[in-house]
Protein backbone atom coordinates (compact mmCIF):
# COMPACT_ATOMS: atom_id res chain seq x y z
CA UNK A 1 0.00 0.00 0.00
CA UNK A 2 2.87 2.62 1.23
CA UNK A 3 4.57 2.07 -2.39
CA UNK A 4 1.12 2.34 -4.43
CA UNK A 5 0.39 6.13 -2.52
CA UNK A 6 3.84 7.15 -2.92
CA UNK A 7 3.34 6.35 -6.85
CA UNK A 8 0.02 7.96 -6.32
CA UNK A 9 2.27 11.13 -5.26
CA UNK A 10 4.78 11.51 -7.50
CA UNK A 11 2.12 11.43 -10.51
CA UNK A 12 -0.37 13.75 -8.91
CA UNK A 13 2.36 16.36 -7.91
CA UNK A 14 3.92 16.05 -11.25
CA UNK A 15 0.87 17.38 -12.95
CA UNK A 16 0.35 19.87 -10.58
CA UNK A 17 3.83 20.77 -11.74
CA UNK A 18 3.31 20.39 -15.19
CA UNK A 19 -0.21 22.08 -15.72
CA UNK A 20 0.05 24.79 -18.00
CA UNK A 21 -3.43 26.98 -17.20
CA UNK A 22 -5.60 27.37 -14.71
CA UNK A 23 -8.30 25.84 -16.41
CA UNK A 24 -5.75 22.73 -16.80
CA UNK A 25 -4.95 23.27 -13.61
CA UNK A 26 -8.60 22.73 -12.25
CA UNK A 27 -8.87 19.43 -14.28
CA UNK A 28 -6.04 18.07 -12.37
CA UNK A 29 -7.62 19.22 -8.73
CA UNK A 30 -10.94 17.03 -10.13
CA UNK A 31 -9.30 14.02 -11.15
CA UNK A 32 -7.00 13.72 -8.04
CA UNK A 33 -9.55 15.04 -5.20
CA UNK A 34 -12.88 15.03 -7.22
CA UNK A 35 -15.70 12.73 -5.97
CA UNK A 36 -14.38 10.68 -9.03
CA UNK A 37 -10.93 10.97 -8.54
CA UNK A 38 -7.70 8.76 -8.25
CA UNK A 39 -7.27 10.03 -4.45
CA UNK A 40 -11.04 8.77 -3.62
CA UNK A 41 -10.82 5.78 -5.46
CA UNK A 42 -7.89 4.52 -3.94
CA UNK A 43 -9.15 5.27 -0.89
CA UNK A 44 -12.10 2.92 -1.23
CA UNK A 45 -9.82 -0.18 -1.42
CA UNK A 46 -8.87 0.95 2.31
CA UNK A 47 -11.68 -1.34 3.64
CA UNK A 48 -10.02 -4.66 2.22
CA UNK A 49 -6.77 -4.01 4.21
CA UNK A 50 -6.37 -5.95 7.71
CA UNK A 51 -7.61 -3.60 10.42
CA UNK A 52 -3.77 -2.58 11.32
CA UNK A 53 -2.25 -1.28 8.42
CA UNK A 54 -5.87 0.04 7.66
CA UNK A 55 -4.98 2.68 9.71
CA UNK A 56 -1.82 3.75 8.59
CA UNK A 57 -2.61 3.57 5.30
CA UNK A 58 -5.50 6.37 5.76
CA UNK A 59 -3.20 8.73 7.57
CA UNK A 60 -0.79 8.98 4.47
CA UNK A 61 -3.94 9.43 2.33
CA UNK A 62 -4.90 12.07 4.09
CA UNK A 63 -1.59 13.58 4.24
CA UNK A 64 -1.45 12.90 0.69
CA UNK A 65 -4.63 14.89 -0.23
CA UNK A 66 -3.22 18.17 2.40
CA UNK A 67 -0.12 17.87 0.63
CA UNK A 68 -1.83 17.74 -3.29
CA UNK A 69 -4.64 20.34 -2.50
CA UNK A 70 -1.57 22.58 -0.89
CA UNK A 71 0.88 22.03 -4.33
CA UNK A 72 -2.55 22.51 -5.94
CA UNK A 73 -3.02 26.31 -4.42
CA UNK A 74 0.33 27.46 -4.87
CA UNK A 75 0.72 26.47 -8.33
CA UNK A 76 -2.91 28.23 -8.85
CA UNK A 77 -1.20 31.40 -7.49
CA UNK A 78 1.74 31.12 -9.72
CA UNK A 79 -0.34 30.84 -12.81
CA UNK A 80 -3.01 33.45 -12.10
CA UNK A 81 -0.43 36.17 -11.50
CA UNK A 82 0.99 34.97 -14.48
CA UNK A 83 -2.06 35.22 -16.69
CA UNK A 84 -3.04 38.68 -15.50
CA UNK A 85 0.69 39.31 -16.12
CA UNK A 86 0.24 38.40 -19.65
CA UNK A 87 -3.13 40.40 -20.00
CA UNK A 88 -2.24 43.51 -18.67
CA UNK A 89 0.91 43.21 -21.20
CA UNK A 90 -0.94 42.52 -24.26
CA UNK A 91 -4.06 45.15 -23.31
CA UNK A 92 -1.54 47.58 -22.40
CA UNK A 93 -2.55 51.17 -24.06
CA UNK A 94 0.60 53.51 -24.73
CA UNK A 95 -1.18 56.99 -23.85
CA UNK A 96 1.53 58.47 -25.71
CA UNK A 97 0.87 57.65 -29.45
CA UNK A 98 -0.21 60.34 -31.01
CA UNK A 99 -4.24 60.72 -31.23
CA UNK A 100 -6.09 59.21 -34.35
CA UNK A 101 -6.35 61.83 -37.31
CA UNK A 102 -9.80 64.62 -36.30
CA UNK A 103 -12.24 64.12 -38.57
CA UNK A 104 -12.38 66.67 -41.14
CA UNK A 105 -15.63 68.40 -40.12
CA UNK A 106 -15.59 71.61 -37.78
CA UNK A 107 -17.88 73.17 -35.72
CA UNK A 108 -20.02 75.77 -36.41
CA UNK A 109 -18.90 78.65 -34.33
CA UNK A 110 -22.31 79.51 -33.74
CA UNK A 111 -23.03 76.16 -31.97
CA UNK A 112 -19.46 76.41 -30.36
CA UNK A 113 -21.24 79.73 -28.80
CA UNK A 114 -24.55 77.49 -28.30
CA UNK A 115 -22.90 75.30 -26.75
CA UNK A 116 -20.49 77.45 -24.27
CA UNK A 117 -23.67 79.18 -23.08
CA UNK A 118 -25.32 75.82 -22.34
CA UNK A 119 -22.29 75.08 -20.41
CA UNK A 120 -21.83 78.44 -18.21
CA UNK A 121 -25.79 78.44 -17.43
CA UNK A 122 -25.56 74.65 -16.88
CA UNK A 123 -22.91 75.56 -14.24
CA UNK A 124 -24.65 77.91 -12.43
CA UNK A 125 -27.55 75.22 -12.24
CA UNK A 126 -30.01 76.63 -14.90
CA UNK A 127 -31.65 73.61 -16.96
CA UNK A 128 -32.11 73.57 -21.03
CA UNK A 129 -36.17 73.67 -21.90
CA UNK A 130 -37.38 73.79 -25.31
CA UNK A 131 -40.75 74.44 -27.23
CA UNK A 132 -42.14 74.59 -30.87
CA UNK A 133 -40.49 76.56 -33.92
CA UNK A 134 -44.16 76.91 -34.87
CA UNK A 135 -46.07 79.27 -32.12
CA UNK A 136 -49.51 80.61 -32.22
CA UNK A 137 -50.29 84.24 -31.29
CA UNK A 138 -51.15 83.57 -27.74
CA UNK A 139 -47.91 81.79 -26.85
CA UNK A 140 -45.30 84.17 -28.96
CA UNK A 141 -47.64 87.63 -28.05
CA UNK A 142 -50.67 87.71 -25.78
CA UNK A 143 -49.12 85.78 -22.40
CA UNK A 144 -46.32 88.49 -22.87
CA UNK A 145 -48.13 91.19 -22.56
CA UNK A 146 -47.36 92.64 -26.62
CA UNK A 147 -50.35 94.73 -27.15
CA UNK A 148 -52.42 93.97 -30.24
CA UNK A 149 -51.23 97.18 -32.21
CA UNK A 150 -47.50 96.72 -31.44
CA UNK A 151 -45.12 96.73 -33.79
CA UNK A 152 -43.69 92.98 -33.48
CA UNK A 153 -47.17 91.69 -34.35
CA UNK A 154 -47.35 93.42 -38.06
CA UNK A 155 -46.51 91.46 -40.81
CA UNK A 156 -43.69 93.66 -42.11
CA UNK A 157 -41.96 91.84 -39.01
CA UNK A 158 -43.43 88.44 -38.12
CA UNK A 159 -43.34 85.53 -40.18
CA UNK A 160 -47.47 84.18 -40.35
CA UNK A 161 -48.10 80.67 -42.16
CA UNK A 162 -51.72 80.39 -43.80
CA UNK A 163 -54.48 80.32 -41.64
CA UNK A 164 -56.45 77.28 -40.60
CA UNK A 165 -59.43 76.95 -37.85
CA UNK A 166 -59.54 80.35 -37.52
CA UNK A 167 -56.05 80.57 -35.90
CA UNK A 168 -52.96 82.11 -37.39
CA UNK A 169 -49.71 80.13 -36.43
CA UNK A 170 -46.42 82.47 -36.32
CA UNK A 171 -42.97 81.49 -36.53
CA UNK A 172 -41.70 82.61 -33.36
CA UNK A 173 -39.96 85.78 -32.76
CA UNK A 174 -38.25 85.12 -29.62
CA UNK A 175 -37.89 81.84 -27.66
CA UNK A 176 -40.16 83.42 -24.54
CA UNK A 177 -43.00 80.96 -25.32
CA UNK A 178 -40.92 78.46 -24.75
CA UNK A 179 -40.93 80.30 -21.00
CA UNK A 180 -44.55 81.01 -20.79
CA UNK A 181 -45.19 77.01 -21.88
CA UNK A 182 -42.83 76.29 -19.31
CA UNK A 183 -44.64 78.53 -16.60
CA UNK A 184 -47.80 77.19 -17.30
CA UNK A 185 -47.03 73.16 -16.60
CA UNK A 186 -44.09 73.16 -13.82
CA UNK A 187 -44.60 74.77 -10.70
CA UNK A 188 -41.88 77.27 -9.21
CA UNK A 189 -39.02 77.31 -8.63
CA UNK A 190 -38.24 77.62 -11.86
CA UNK A 191 -34.57 77.78 -13.63
CA UNK A 192 -34.34 77.02 -17.23
CA UNK A 193 -32.34 78.66 -20.28
CA UNK A 194 -34.01 78.18 -23.49
CA UNK A 195 -31.48 78.33 -26.95
CA UNK A 196 -33.14 77.83 -30.21
CA UNK A 197 -34.21 79.09 -33.63
CA UNK A 198 -36.12 82.36 -33.89
CA UNK A 199 -37.60 84.02 -37.04
CA UNK A 200 -38.28 87.66 -38.03
CA UNK A 201 -38.55 89.49 -41.31
CA UNK A 202 -35.66 91.52 -41.35
CA UNK A 203 -32.02 90.74 -43.44
CA UNK A 204 -29.19 92.64 -43.64
CA UNK A 205 -25.07 92.64 -42.05
CA UNK A 206 -26.56 92.05 -38.53
CA UNK A 207 -30.44 90.71 -38.92
CA UNK A 208 -31.14 87.17 -40.73
CA UNK A 209 -34.17 85.82 -40.94
CA UNK A 210 -33.63 83.00 -39.11
CA UNK A 211 -31.37 83.40 -36.07
CA UNK A 212 -30.97 81.99 -32.93
CA UNK A 213 -31.54 83.11 -28.88
CA UNK A 214 -30.77 82.11 -25.62
CA UNK A 215 -33.29 83.24 -23.20
CA UNK A 216 -33.21 82.61 -19.20
CA UNK A 217 -35.81 82.60 -16.67
CA UNK A 218 -36.08 82.47 -12.66
CA UNK A 219 -39.16 82.09 -10.85
CA UNK A 220 -39.33 81.48 -7.01
CA UNK A 221 -41.07 83.40 -4.02
CA UNK A 222 -37.76 85.82 -3.48
CA UNK A 223 -35.81 85.96 -6.17
CA UNK A 224 -34.97 89.55 -7.01
CA UNK A 225 -33.23 91.72 -9.54
CA UNK A 226 -29.91 91.43 -7.33
CA UNK A 227 -29.65 88.24 -8.76
CA UNK A 228 -30.72 88.79 -12.06
CA UNK A 229 -27.45 91.47 -11.77
CA UNK A 230 -25.15 89.02 -9.94
CA UNK A 231 -25.92 86.26 -12.78
CA UNK A 232 -25.43 88.40 -15.64
CA UNK A 233 -22.40 90.22 -14.79
CA UNK A 234 -21.36 86.29 -13.84
CA UNK A 235 -22.25 84.97 -16.96
CA UNK A 236 -20.48 87.97 -19.41
CA UNK A 237 -17.22 87.55 -17.84
CA UNK A 238 -17.50 84.11 -18.11
CA UNK A 239 -18.68 83.89 -21.69
CA UNK A 240 -16.02 86.40 -22.61
CA UNK A 241 -12.95 85.16 -20.35
CA UNK A 242 -12.44 88.40 -18.79
CA UNK A 243 -12.50 88.28 -15.10
CA UNK A 244 -12.83 92.14 -14.47
CA UNK A 245 -15.01 92.89 -17.39
CA UNK A 246 -16.79 95.75 -16.98
CA UNK A 247 -20.74 95.99 -17.13
CA UNK A 248 -23.50 97.97 -17.04
CA UNK A 249 -27.39 98.00 -16.20
CA UNK A 250 -29.02 100.74 -18.60
CA UNK A 251 -33.04 101.27 -17.89
CA UNK A 252 -34.89 100.10 -20.98
CA UNK A 253 -38.71 98.64 -21.53
CA UNK A 254 -39.78 95.73 -22.79
CA UNK A 255 -43.74 94.97 -22.72
CA UNK A 256 -43.44 91.18 -20.63
CA UNK A 257 -40.49 93.17 -18.29
CA UNK A 258 -41.09 95.82 -15.54
CA UNK A 259 -38.70 97.05 -14.71
CA UNK A 260 -36.30 96.32 -17.56
CA UNK A 261 -32.34 96.82 -18.52
CA UNK A 262 -30.23 96.42 -21.00
CA UNK A 263 -26.97 95.09 -20.47
CA UNK A 264 -23.79 96.89 -21.99
CA UNK A 265 -19.90 95.31 -21.71
CA UNK A 266 -16.90 97.54 -21.49
CA UNK A 267 -14.94 98.16 -24.78
CA UNK A 268 -13.08 100.32 -27.05
CA UNK A 269 -13.56 101.18 -30.54
CA UNK A 270 -10.24 103.45 -31.10
CA UNK A 271 -9.04 102.53 -34.47
CA UNK A 272 -12.10 101.40 -36.09
CA UNK A 273 -11.60 98.15 -34.09
CA UNK A 274 -13.32 96.55 -31.00
CA UNK A 275 -11.52 95.51 -28.10
CA UNK A 276 -13.79 94.05 -25.33
CA UNK A 277 -13.05 94.55 -21.51
CA UNK A 278 -10.82 97.61 -22.47
CA UNK A 279 -11.54 101.12 -22.82
CA UNK A 280 -14.16 103.58 -22.53
CA UNK A 281 -16.91 102.97 -24.28
CA UNK A 282 -20.43 100.54 -23.95
CA UNK A 283 -21.21 97.72 -26.33
CA UNK A 284 -25.18 96.12 -25.63
CA UNK A 285 -24.59 92.53 -25.53
CA UNK A 286 -28.45 91.47 -23.76
CA UNK A 287 -32.12 92.78 -22.38
CA UNK A 288 -33.41 91.59 -18.92
CA UNK A 289 -35.81 92.40 -17.05
CA UNK A 290 -38.34 91.27 -13.64
CA UNK A 291 -41.22 89.11 -15.30
CA UNK A 292 -44.01 91.36 -15.55
CA UNK A 293 -46.93 90.42 -13.25
CA UNK A 294 -49.41 90.35 -15.89
CA UNK A 295 -47.19 87.72 -18.02
CA UNK A 296 -47.17 85.57 -14.59
CA UNK A 297 -50.81 85.86 -14.32
CA UNK A 298 -51.50 85.27 -17.65
CA UNK A 299 -49.44 81.60 -17.18
CA UNK A 300 -51.40 80.98 -13.45
CA UNK A 301 -48.40 82.18 -11.17
CA UNK A 302 -49.63 84.23 -8.28
CA UNK A 303 -48.00 87.56 -8.55
CA UNK A 304 -48.24 88.24 -5.15
CA UNK A 305 -46.43 84.81 -4.12
CA UNK A 306 -43.63 84.51 -6.76
CA UNK A 307 -41.73 87.02 -8.48
CA UNK A 308 -38.84 86.17 -11.74
CA UNK A 309 -36.55 87.33 -13.87
CA UNK A 310 -35.13 86.90 -17.66
CA UNK A 311 -33.46 87.64 -19.93
CA UNK A 312 -32.20 87.11 -23.55
CA UNK A 313 -29.82 87.64 -25.88
CA UNK A 314 -29.13 86.56 -29.68
CA UNK A 315 -26.62 84.14 -30.15
CA UNK A 316 -25.00 85.12 -33.45
CA UNK A 317 -24.48 88.88 -32.21
CA UNK A 318 -22.31 87.29 -29.22
CA UNK A 319 -20.65 84.41 -31.25
CA UNK A 320 -19.91 87.67 -33.88
CA UNK A 321 -18.57 88.92 -31.14
CA UNK A 322 -16.29 86.98 -29.23
CA UNK A 323 -14.80 85.28 -32.29
CA UNK A 324 -14.57 88.44 -34.80
CA UNK A 325 -16.91 87.90 -37.26
CA UNK A 326 -17.74 91.21 -39.15
CA UNK A 327 -20.51 90.11 -41.24
CA UNK A 328 -23.57 88.02 -40.05
CA UNK A 329 -24.76 86.76 -43.66
CA UNK A 330 -21.60 84.47 -43.96
CA UNK A 331 -22.61 82.17 -41.19
CA UNK A 332 -25.02 80.80 -43.67
CA UNK A 333 -23.13 81.25 -46.73
CA UNK A 334 -22.28 77.31 -46.09
CA UNK A 335 -18.54 78.17 -47.43
CA UNK A 336 -15.81 75.23 -46.12
CA UNK A 337 -13.15 77.95 -46.17
CA UNK A 338 -15.21 79.92 -43.90
CA UNK A 339 -15.73 77.14 -41.46
CA UNK A 340 -12.04 75.90 -41.75
CA UNK A 341 -11.03 79.35 -40.66
CA UNK A 342 -13.79 80.28 -38.01
CA UNK A 343 -14.75 76.54 -37.27
CA UNK A 344 -13.48 74.35 -34.06
CA UNK A 345 -12.60 70.91 -33.66
CA UNK A 346 -15.85 68.82 -33.18
CA UNK A 347 -14.70 67.22 -29.88
CA UNK A 348 -12.74 70.43 -28.32
CA UNK A 349 -15.16 70.90 -24.50
CA UNK A 350 -16.21 74.09 -24.43
CA UNK A 351 -14.46 76.33 -22.45
CA UNK A 352 -13.31 79.73 -22.01
CA UNK A 353 -10.17 78.63 -22.11
CA UNK A 354 -9.46 80.04 -25.66
CA UNK A 355 -9.88 83.59 -25.13
CA UNK A 356 -11.10 86.59 -27.35
CA UNK A 357 -10.25 85.68 -31.11
CA UNK A 358 -8.80 88.88 -31.52
C1 LIG B 1 -35.52 89.47 -23.23
C2 LIG B 1 -35.38 90.57 -22.40
C3 LIG B 1 -36.11 90.64 -21.21
C4 LIG B 1 -38.03 87.45 -21.40
C5 LIG B 1 -39.12 87.53 -20.58
C6 LIG B 1 -39.70 86.30 -20.60
C7 LIG B 1 -40.90 85.84 -19.89
F1 LIG B 1 -41.45 84.84 -20.55
F2 LIG B 1 -40.57 85.39 -18.70
F3 LIG B 1 -41.74 86.82 -19.76
N1 LIG B 1 -38.95 85.53 -21.39
N2 LIG B 1 -37.93 86.25 -21.88
C8 LIG B 1 -37.09 88.53 -21.73
C9 LIG B 1 -36.97 89.60 -20.90
C10 LIG B 1 -36.37 88.45 -22.89
O1 LIG B 1 -34.84 89.33 -24.40
C11 LIG B 1 -34.13 90.40 -24.91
Amino acid sequence: MATAIDQLRVDLLSQVAAAASSAALEEVRVSALGRKGAITEQMKTLGQLPPDERRAAGQAFNALKDEVAAALEARKAGLESAELEARLAQERIDVTLPARPQPDGRLHPLMQTWDELVAIFGEMGFVIAEGPDIEDDWHNFTALNIPEEHPARQEMDTFYLQEHDGHRPVLRTHTSPVQIRTMLTQKPPIRIIVPGRTFRSDHDATHSPMFHQVEGLVIDESTHMGHLKGTLIEFCRAFFGIDDLPVRFRNSHFPFTEPSAEVDIGCSRKGGGLTIGAGDDWLEILGSGMVHPKVLEYCGIDSTKYQGWAFGMGIERIAMLKYGIPDLRTMYDSDLRWLRHYGFMPLDVPSMLGGLAR
